[in-house]
Formats: C-alpha cells, sequence, structure tokens
C-alpha cells in the first residue's frame, strides 16, 4: 500500500509495514551511501591524476621510494578499511539472525498460521481454524509464525513491505516469524519461478486492528481448530490403535513430545519439533525412537500435508497429564 505523496514511492521502494522492514531499510541505505562515496573518491580522484598527469603536463613523475615500500601506508589504508566493511557483516548477520532464528517475543505470544503452497496458490489456515487462499487476514502489532512446506515445487514466500522473503519447500518445513506495523494491504509474490502460471501466484497480506481480525474470523463461521482436527484424523488414520496409552500395542506416548528431546535407535537424539513429526509419520523409518520396534507403517501419499499440519497441532496440544483424545 504506497499512499500519495510517500517519498518511497519516488524510489520505487515499498513501504516499511513489519517490525524489521526500517532495520532492513537502514542497512540497505548505509551500504548504498558507503560504496556511493567510495566510488565518488575513486571518480574523484581518477579526474584530478588524469589531468594532473596528462600527456605532456609538468608533474613530477620520478617514482617515489618514500611511498613505494611503505609498509605503513599499506596496512594503515586497507586495514580500516577491512574493519570498516566488515561492520556490515556483522550489522548484516545480526538482522539475519533476527529475521531467520527470531527470538520469541517478550509477551511470548504467537499467533501460528499454517502455509501450504501449491502450483499455483497460497492456502493458509488459522490458529482457530478458518482457511482461506492468495490472501492472509493478519492483526497489526501481533507476531505471526508461519509453518510454511509445499505440496509440490519450490515456492517462496515474499512481502515486500515487510522485507520478508523464505523459501518455501516440499518435504521440508520452513519458518517466517515477524510482526505487522502497519494497518493496510500489501502484496504477497511467489519469489521462486515455480511453472507456468508462476507470475499469477500473489495475494494480499490484509493486515488489521485486532478487533477487526476477530470480527473477521468471527464471520467465516464455525470451524474447527487444526487441533480438533488432528484428534479425529488420529483416530480415523489409526494412529490412536498403537499410540493410545490403553492400547496393547508397544508404542511412545505422544503426550509431551513435541519440543523435547528424542532419543533415537542409532544413539543420536533429536528434538520432536514440527519437521521430526512430520517424518516420524511419512518415514517413519528415518528416525526411530529409542526401545521401540521399527513397526510403524509409513503413510507417505496417504495422509496429505494440510493433514500431516493438523496431526501436528494436535500432538503439539497434547501435554503431558491430557493423553485422551477429546
Ligand atoms: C502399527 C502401530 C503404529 C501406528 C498405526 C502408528 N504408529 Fe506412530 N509409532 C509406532 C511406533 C512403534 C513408534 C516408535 C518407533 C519409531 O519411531 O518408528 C512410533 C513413533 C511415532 C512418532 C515418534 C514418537 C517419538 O516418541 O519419537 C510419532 C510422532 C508417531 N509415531 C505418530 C504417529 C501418527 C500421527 C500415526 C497415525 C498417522 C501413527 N504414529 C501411527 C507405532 C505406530
Ligand atoms: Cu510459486
Amino acid at each position: 500500500m504506497i499512499e500519495a505523496g510517500d517519498p518511497w514511492q519516488l524510489l520505487m521502494f515499498p513501504e516499511a509495514a513489519s517490525s524489521i522492514s526500517s532495520r532492513v531499510d537502514h542497512l540497505f541505505w548505509a551500504m548504498v551511501v558507503t560504496c556511493g562515496l567510495v566510488v565518488l573518491l575513486v571518480f574523484v580522484l581518477l579526474l584530478v591524476f588524469s589531468i594532473r598527469y596528462r600527456r605532456g603536463s609538468r608533474a613530477d613523475r620520478t617514482p617515489s621510494a618514500r611511498l613505494n615500500s611503505n609498509h605503513w601506508l599499506e596496512i594503515g589504508w586497507s586495514v580500516p578499511v577491512l574493519v570498516g566493511f566488515l561492520v556490515f557483516f556483522a550489522w548484516g548477520a545480526v538482522l539475519y539472525l533476527d529475521l531467520y532464528d527470531p527470538p520469541a517475543p517478550a509477551d511470548g505470544n504467537v499467533r501460528e498460521i499454517n502455509v501450504i503452497a501449491k502450483q499455483w496458490m497460497w492456502k493458509f489456515q488459522h490458529p482457530e481454524g478458518v482457511r482461506e487462499i492468495n490472501d492472509l487476514h493478519l492483526a497489526v502489532g501481533q507476531t505471526v509464525r508461519l509453518r510454511m512446506t509445499s505440496q509440490d515445487v519450490i515456492h517462496s514466500f515474499f512481502v515486500p513491505a515487510f522485507r520478508i522473503k523464505q523459501d518455501v519447500l516440499p518435504r521440508t518445513y520452513t519458518e517466517l516469524q515477524f510482526t505487522p506495523t502497519k494497518v493496510g494491504r500489501f502484496h504477497l509474490f511467489c519469489a521462486e519461478y515455480c511453472g507456468l502460471q508462476h507470475s499469477g501466484m500473489t495475494g494480499e497480506v490484509v493486515v488489521m486492528s485486532p478487533p477487526a481480525l476477530q470480527g473477521w474470523l468471527d464471520r467465516q463461521g464455525q470451524t474447527r481448530t487444526p487441533e480438533q482436527d488432528g484428534a479425529r484424523l488420529f483416530r480415523s488414520y489409526g494412529c490412536s490403535g498403537c499410540h493410545a496409552p490403553d492400547s496393547s500395542v508397544h508404542a511412545p506416548n505422544l503426550a509431551g513430545l513435541y519440543g523435547k528431546p528424542v532419543p533415537l535407535a542409532n544413539g543420536t537424539t533429536v528434538r520432536a519439533d514440527a519437521q521430526y513429526i512430520r517424518d516420524s509419520i511419512l518415514l517413519p523409518s528415518k528416525q526411530v525412537a529409542a526401545g521401540y520396534p521399527a513397526i510403524m507403517p509409513s503413510f507417505q501419499g496417504q495422509i496429505s500435508e494440510a493433514d500431516v499440519l493438523k496431526l501436528t497441532a494436535y500432538i503439539q496440544s497434547l501435554t503431558e497429564q491430557e493423553t485422551d483424545p477429546p
């Protein structure tokens, strides 16, 4: 959303509408200005020297022994320049980590949204269960975390006004965390060529005030949350036959599993994140939990990405005490 009279518009720069946008812009402009000054210096010297040492000028051309092998001069100009440019490395690294390995927000309140990309659309599911395609409604000031995967090829989630971009990969979850800071409608693009209608794989992020978002969610009608759907699927796919606490099969109890370290049969340990749960369902032989027989069947080709996300939401919602599916 670019307003008339916005100075960025003249520069064809997207508006800054997330908590990281202006930080990215500051780094960008600092680099442009610094590199611009270097270019200016080089061109001024080029001009001065080509006038001073033009053919036929009387400038002194005898080689200077004092300048020719002066190590301190060499070190004195190259080390500060190196350090100066390494500042950009450090600055960029801090920003990168804040974007791609973000700390939890101070109030611990993150809205988790599931994203499935496919040729050629974006499918979103809100924690309340509301689904939308290509449009994503969010609340201003509310931190969001997207858990993203692709049903087919590689896509890339790109919202220029938020200065965020992340590849969306098949068989793998990628995440993005950000906080919108302005109410408005912002372009969403796929930034990875993904087939014939790639250029049409666009949408809009609609940022509203928190009460407006609540109203919008309410108007979408009754829905089941991903956890509720997941609980239902957990029974219909037969997971509960083995994983229910009263089952006669020796299978791990999944309550409290999420986020915990899991010792594996091969002696290593992994953290039970969404990727681990996805792989446990679709590629059970990849990582077998220690102390259990590798009898879990693969559900590859039987459970869609959307259902895997719901099962994961359900397993994520299970706490240590609450073991029975509701
Ligand atoms: C035939 C019995 C059986 C069925 C059906 C089954 N599982 Fe499993 N599952 C196991 C066993 C045994 C293990 C432990 C060995 C392993 O990791 O493969 C396991 C491991 C897991 C793990 C990793 C647990 C841990 O503690 O590391 C998850 C997550 C999981 N199953 C989820 C599911 C889901 C979701 C379904 C339904 C789609 C399902 N399972 C269906 C037997 C089963
Ligand atoms: Cu795409």
